[in-house]
């Protein structure tokens, strides 16, 4: 039975590949941070027979401690502050979690495993945001970075680190470059989310407009579920290698919202959403499309949701949990 090892288990994608990796039959441990992380119960239920391991990826000895205990074949690091909008506010954690916290895990691997470095197969949640400023449209493993905020250049230093180690140690390393992979476990605080949960709530009458930032940038935005997949067939391959995974398309806030706002039959949404400089950034990323050639000839891997199957998921997925919520509180005063 493999063994693997995910930081960030308790966010979108910990959960999608623990999911993934029960079902092909590895042993799955998560790290968890806090003493009393209010994410354990759901990830329990979804990820049956998961061992979770107290860690923090700003604490070295709680990874070395984590590795110890797993023993793991293939290590996932997708532990991070991942919002970029919070990444200005607190620009140090961001530093400390997302960039040297890749070096943390890896440095754990490298002191744990003695002679055999290149035995643990690992990858790091790379992002699109590393290519931030349009330099190469679309977006490919060659083209060159700009971040535009500091989650940005975290994730281009854990990159970077990444193919350090791998031409260092000759340790089977990976970086996945993602680009926004979004599904109905999307946190709240991401656009795609935010605006299919408002949709879901104005639609049953329980708010009555959407607050939004730049309406204008646009994103290449795919499936989370289809995104796991990538990552586990990356440590998969003879070799260890990075790879863009995206759709090639990509849409508009504004597309968004028109989608969105479609599928609970609303078809003029500019009564429904106002603009709030709150919600605009210090530097904007305007236009990320990524090329998954790569990807796609030597993993196999393609997506299997659309943009707009997309976006009816995330909202079928929130009216039934707004409804839900709803009989609760009538249920429950
Ligand atoms: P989420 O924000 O949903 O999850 C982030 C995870 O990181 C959570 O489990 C969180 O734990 C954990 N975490 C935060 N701080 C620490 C810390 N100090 N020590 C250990 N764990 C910590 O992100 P996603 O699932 O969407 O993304 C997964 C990874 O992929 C992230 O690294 C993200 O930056 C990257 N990425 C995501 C893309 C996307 O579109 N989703 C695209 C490209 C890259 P807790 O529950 O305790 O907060
Ligand atoms: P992003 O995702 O920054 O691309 O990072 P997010 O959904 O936060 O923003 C996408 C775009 O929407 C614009 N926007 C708003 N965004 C938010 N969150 N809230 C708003 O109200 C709003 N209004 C407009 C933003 O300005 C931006 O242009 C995500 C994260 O998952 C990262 O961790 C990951 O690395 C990248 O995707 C690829």
């Amino acid at each position: 039975m493999p063994r693997a090892l995910i930081t960030g288990i308790t966010g979108q994608d910990g959960l999608y590949l623990g999911e993934l990796l029960t079902a092909k039959g590895y042993e799955v441990f998560g790290l968890v941070r806090g003493q009393s992380n209010p994410k354990v119960a759901t990830v329990e239920r979804i990820i049956p027979g998961v061992q979770l391991l107290e860690g923090d990826l700003t604490d070295l000895s709680s990874l070395i401690g984590a590795v110890e205990i797993s023993q793991p074949d293939e290590v996932y690091n997708l532990g991070a502050i991942s919002f970029v909008g919070l990444s200005w506010k607190q620009a140090e954690l961001t530093g400390e979690t997302t960039g040297m916290g890749v070096l943390r895990i890896l440095e754990a691997l490298r002191i744990t495993a003695g002679s055999d470095v290149s035995r643990v197969r690992f990858y790091q949640a790379s992002s699109s945001e590393m290519f931030g400023k349009v330099r190469e449209t679309p977006q490919r493993e060659t083209t060159p970075f700009h971040p535009r905020s500091p989650y940005g250049v975290a994730k281009t230093f854990g990159h970077y680190l990444t193919v350090n180690y791998r031409e260092s140690y000759d340790m089977f390393a990976c970086s996945g470059m993602l680009f926004n992979h979004e599904s109905p476990r999307r946190g709240i605080e991401f656009v795609t989310r935010k605006v299919t949960r408002g949709v879901a709530r104005i639609a049953l009458g329980l708010q009555d407009s959407i607050t939004l930032g730049n309406l204008d940038s646009r994103r290449d935005w795919g499936f989370a579920g289809d995104y796991v997949d990538a990552m586990w067939r990356m440590l998969q391959q003879d070799e260890p290698d990075d790879y863009v995974v995206a759709t090639g398309e990509t849409h508009s806030i504004r597309e968004l919202l028109d989608v969105a706002f479609a599928r609970v039959g609303i078809d003029d949404w500019e009564p429904y959403v106002k603009q709030d400089p709150r919600f605009f950034r210090p530097a904007e990323v305007d236009l990320l499309v990524g090329d998954p050639s790569k990807a796609m000839d030597d993993l196999g891997w393609k997506p299997t949701v659309t943009f707009t199957g997309l976006v009816d998921m995330m909202v079928d997925a929130d009216l039934a949990l707004e409804r839900q919520a709803a009989g609760q509180a009538l249920t429950h005063p």
